[in-house]
């Protein structure tokens, strides 16, 4: 793979610190030090509009750390109304140098889309790019021509405005970004942030969103796209480091005793992350389709792009918390070595305290329901006159859809890995649970929208095939995708 050390692009800091005006809102703590008026306005805008007989207004939502929230211009309590318009955007990653990049609301991450479950979310969105663009609502199980396919919803042209309008079904951590050359518009910063809040969810001390990134620059710029094979083999790696749209490790504070809940997304086209926490200690509570039955403890979390985990930060100790992501990269002797990159710390008060026990709800582990039909998807790659083209079953770009199923059937899908590189396997409008799979580093335990099948493996999936609609079914690594791995599938509507 490639292996690039230059992760510290922009990261010497220095002392500029000059008032650009847009990046500072991408920035992890922009939402401590400036509240947002929609969390100032939820709980006023609660009590004015009460319905006869709605029931108790909703309480405000807890404030979630990371990209700056977007505005609800919607006073009812259970509609998020929001306005989301992509641009070109000059983006300060670092103290210093600005990158012309693609930004949501002139930010990058895009801002956070906070609702409960079973709210309304509308998004007026605007395309103020010189290119075709959609939003795909990743991991989300809508109505398939809210998806954001651009084989279904009709690419949003230049200058034109589309309305998404969805329930938000499930609880968990999710994100958006586009489904139009994904590789170069999320790449360029096209993604954002979504929390779908349940009832009764453990409360902790703080919550935040940390969105995992990595971009390839070449001069403060964003370089070239598909210029060498390694990019069309492997897929993009970048050179620096993102979190939250920020190069420098970005830091915040605590107090030594609290519990905190951290969602976590990898917003990468290509590379895995591998992520270690020191100073503090933490288990898994989630994943794609919202909390575990049964948290469990691990020591590297493996995040291939387009997953998430919600995990569990406990100060026991005062100091400095830290977030590493471990890299290849090469050492002086052109060896493959293991390197950590701090990517987020904490600065942790001291109190005396000891972290309190989080009481975990009773939450039943997805059903093991009967397989009513087994398919296989095999992944492979072949050199055509064009270059490299990336295939599901022999077809790259399949314009007809692959399978049809029929609504509430759950399918076992055997994904069957037969080239070297690995595949995060994406599957739309649906949840599956990960039935086995003997290359897979973590245990994955949990309903999953995406799962990592190693290279020269088979991983095994039972899809609870429950939305109907023409879905696709895509490796994320962006690249990949674009080169032909991608995919659809129907499921009809229950007779
Ligand atoms: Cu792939």
């Amino acid at each position: 793979m490639v292996l690039l050390v230059c992760l510290s692009w922009g990261c010497e800091g220095g002392g500029g610190g000059g008032d650009d005006p847009s990046p500072d809102a991408a920035a992890p703590d922009a939402a401590v030090e400036a509240p947002t008026p929609d969390a100032a306005e939820a709980p006023a805008d609660a009590s004015v509009t009460p319905e006869p007989d709605a029931a108790a207004p909703a309480p405000p939502l807890p404030e979630v750390q990371g990209p700056a929230l977007a505005e609800d211009i919607n006073p009812d309590a259970r509609i998020v109304e929001v306005n989301l318009n992509a641009s070109k955007q000059r983006v300060r990653l670092a103290d210093g140098a600005t990158v012309e990049m693609y930004a949501y609301n002139g930010q990058v991450p895009g801002p956070m889309i906070h609702a409960r479950q079973g709210d309304t979310i509308i998004v007026h969105f605007t395309n103020a790019l010189d290119e075709d663009t959609t939003i795909h609502w990743h991991g989300l199980r809508i109505p398939a021509d809210m998806d954001g396919s651009p084989r279904i919803q009709a690419p949003v042209r230049p200058g034109e405005t589309f309305t998404y309008t969805f329930q938000a079904p499930d609880a968990g951590s999710y994100w958006y970004h586009p489904h139009v050359r994904a590789n170069e518009q999320v790449e360029k910063g096209l993604y954002g942030p979504i929390v779908i809040r349940g009832e009764d969810e453990p409360a902790y001390d703080a919550e935040r969103y940390l969105m995992l990134d990595d971009i390839l620059l070449d001069d403060d710029q964003i370089a070239p796209f598909m210029s060498n094979h390694m990019e069309e083999m492997h897929g993009r790696t970048g050179n620096v480091l993102l979190t939250n749209g920020r190069a420098e490790p970005a830091s915040s504070t605590a107090r030594q005793g609290q519990v905190e809940r951290w969602r976590i997304v990898n917003t990468a086209n290509a590379r895995t992350m591998s992520l270690g926490i020191s100073g503090a200690t933490f288990r898994v509570i989630g994943t794609d389709g919202g909390l575990l039955a049964t948290p469990y403890t691990i020591d590297r979390l493996e995040v291939p792009v387009g997953q998430r985990y919600d995990v569990e930060v406990s100060y026991g100790d005062a100091g400095r918390a830290s977030v590493r992501s471990y890299v290849l990269v090469l050492d002086e002797n052109d060896n493959v070595v293991e390197e950590p990159f701090e990517v987020f710390a904490v600065d942790v008060a001291q109190t005396g305290a000891s972290p309190r026990t989080v009481e975990w709800p009773e939450i039943a582990p997805p059903a093991r329901r009967p397989v009513a039909e087994t398919i296989e998807l095999r992944f492979n790659g072949r050199q055509t006159a064009h270059g490299l083209e990336w295939t599901i079953n022999g077809q790259a770009h399949a314009h007809e859809p692959l399978f049809t199923f029929t609504q509430g059937e759950t399918v076992r899908m055997r994904l069957i890995n037969e080239a070297g590189p690995e595949h995060p396997f994406h599957l739309h409008g649906q949840f599956f649970t990960v039935e086995n799979g003997p290359a897979l580093t973590t245990p994955q335990p949990g309903l999953k929208d995406t799962v990592l099948v190693p290279g020269q493996s088979t991983v095994v999936i039972r899809a609870n095939l429950d939305n109907p609609g023409r879905w696709m079914a895509h490796c994320h690594i962006l690249e990949h995708a674009e080169l032909g791995m991608m995919s659809e599938f129907v499921v009809e509507p229950a007779p």
